[in-house]
């Protein structure tokens, strides 16, 4: 006898698009670190979400496929830190896995969204997501203030020629790439500073992150080194990719300053 037809597309009507704004948002989230989270809670409360962090809604079609997936990026050794080269990174490594990926959420991992309105998506211009962060008062620090959580399509992202590989230590790279969009002919786009609010898991001032010397004389020369120095330029050995079942874990080298 015939089996019966499990097949959802010459079963049921196919997916609408998803909605623009998501039912079942609540707002503003109540966010405190007093007591641990472990990650098969986490686990336990996203039932939908599948191996390496992987998500897609079962009941829509996404109108944009956001880097659908949460890829960590490790910095491997003890050699300085570059935030800006590992989020390049991020970039190529979550394309590898899916070349349809066409928006890319980059996140400092220790910044936790306060509101579920701040929505995760691309938009007409590159995001600045993060604009009320807890330590700075839920305020934007300065207006060019492009740190913590940003969000670019993937021309965007190609426009700009990617990130800066080349600052080493702390500061800056955040500055450079805001100039980079400027001087694209693009605009930052940012949610309303009441819905952007940001609590930031507490820590010591890592290791190997001392404050970068030539990032002042650097951000003043984006006009020159953002056609060579980018995405285009960008040179790393992958150490381990390691499918977790909340993320990805993706360890690489990425080199020293010279
Ligand atoms: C600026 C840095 C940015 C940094 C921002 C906030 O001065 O990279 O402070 O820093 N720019 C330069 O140093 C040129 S924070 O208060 O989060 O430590 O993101």
């Amino acid at each position: 006898s015939a089996k019966p037809n499990t097949n959802r597309s010459v079963t049921e009507k196919p997916l609408q698009p998803c909605q623009e704004m998501p039912s079942g948002l609540v707002g503003r989230l109540l966010i405190e670190f007093s007591s641990p989270m472990s990650m098969e809670r986490v686990q336990r409360e996203n039932p939908d979400v599948s191996l390496g962090g992987k998500y897609t809604p079962p009941d829509c079609l996404p109108r944009q496929k956001v880097a659908y997936g949460i890829y960590i990026i490790n910095q491997y050794g003890e050699d300085t830190f570059n935030r800006a080269k590992l989020l390049n990174v991020g970039f190529l490594e979550a394309l590898k896995d899916d070349e349809e990926y066409d928006c890319f959420i980059f996140s400092d991992v220790d910044l936790i969204p306060m509101d579920d309105r701040n929505l995760y998506r691309c938009y007409e211009q590159p995001r600045h997501f993060a604009v009320g962060m807890d330590k700075f008062g839920f305020r934007l620090p300065y207006a060019g203030y492009f740190g913590g959580v940003s969000g670019l399509s993937k021309s965007q992202f190609l426009k700009i020629n990617g990130f800066p590989n080349e600052y080493w230590g702390w500061g800056g790279e955040d500055d450079d790439i805001f100039n980079r969009i400027s001087l694209n002919g693009m605009k930052v786009s940012r949610p309303d500073i009441r819905i952007g609010r940001y609590r930031m898991i507490k820590h010591e001032r890592d290791k190997h992150n001392e404050p970068n010397p030539q990032r002042f004389t650097k951000i003043q020369n984006t006009k020159m080194t953002m056609k060579r120095d980018g995405i285009s330029s960008l040179q790393y050995r992958l150490v381990e990719v390691s499918r977790q079942p909340m993320y990805t874990n993706i360890t690489v080298e990425i080199g020293r300053p010279p």
